[in-house]
């Protein structure tokens, strides 16, 4: 008799097709946040809260309750989702542009105030939705539409770092970089969502991972070219690891 050993997580709607680009790691990640959700037992109490950028249209594929706030503000709406109802399973997923440049002072301001909200950041060093122009993450030397020469630091300032950003803010729980370009990596970045989702489930504050990510269409690279190039390029810079993890005393 066949036995099942891979279906459709049940956070993930049925007979959707995602806007993302083939080869585009925005569907991994998607993926994984879905089966965590299943996973925690989540879903059926979880609110989403989705953003600007290639994910815009979240709300499309994810089973879930979910609400929009594009600009920057998904931390903002997400705070008062939370605060008017702190028994939700609130959960935000955004870009980098979005999180770390449109709405930085939203983003680190609900991890200053340790808000119990779980995000989901996806850095591919550039603006995906509106044609790979330069972003916070944007690593030096990089070309892209609007550093056609590439990245310096002298005119267009250094590449923000995230996990480490999130980390230094006292209400954070939880903050870890992780990346898609194995499937090694791929697993220990599902390993870090559900710390994530565990530190809001348990009120610990405010768990946040950035995920390494691809943007082949904007890197004009093959999916393979565009994860050497996490290997080889981003991750030298982003480094993966646990940057704060209250969680590992506080959940035993
Ligand atoms: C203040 C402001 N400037 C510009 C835009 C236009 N805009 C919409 S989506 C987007 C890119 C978002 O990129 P990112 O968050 O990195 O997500 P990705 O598309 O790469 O997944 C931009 C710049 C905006 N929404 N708000
Ligand atoms: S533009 Fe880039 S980030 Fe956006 S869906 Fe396409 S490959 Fe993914």
């Amino acid at each position: 008799m066949a036995t099942q050993v891979f279906k459709l997580p049940e956070s993930l709607k049925e007979d959707i097709k995602f806007s993302f680009c083939p080869g585009c790691d925005h569907g991994v990640a998607v993926r994984l946040v879905a089966e965590v959700l299943d996973e925690l037992g989540v879903r059926d109490n979880a609110i989403l809260t989705a953003s600007i950028g290639c994910s815009v249209t979240l709300y499309d594929f994810m089973e879930v309750d979910s609400l929009e706030a594009p600009h920057g503000r998904a931390l903002a709406e997400a705070t008062g989702i939370k605060r008017a109802r702190p028994e939700k399973f609130v959960f935000t997923y955004q870009g980098d542009g979005d999180f770390a440049s449109i709405g930085l002072a939203e983003s680190l301001h609900a991890a200053l105030r340790g808000e119990n909200i779980s995000t989901i950041c996806i850095n591919n060093t550039t603006y995906g939705m509106t044609g790979g122009q330069l972003g916070p993450t944007t690593l030096l030397g990089q070309i892209t539409t609007t550093s056609p020469t590439g990245r310096n630091a002298d005119y267009y300032g250094y590449p923000i770092k995230i996990a480490e950003h999130v980390a230094l803010c006292d209400g954070t729980a939880f903050s870890a970089r992780v990346s898609l370009d194995s499937v090694a990596n791929i697993r220990k970045a599902k390993q870090a969502i559900k710390k994530a989702f565990e530190a809001q489930i348990h009120g610990l504050g405010f768990g946040f991972v950035e995920i390494l990510s691809t943007c082949p269409t904007n890197w004009k690279m093959s999916p393979e070219k565009a994860h050497e190039r996490v290997r080889n390029e981003m991750m030298q810079v982003f480094k993966p690891g646990i940057y704060k993890d209250v969680t590992a005393e506080q959940t035993k």
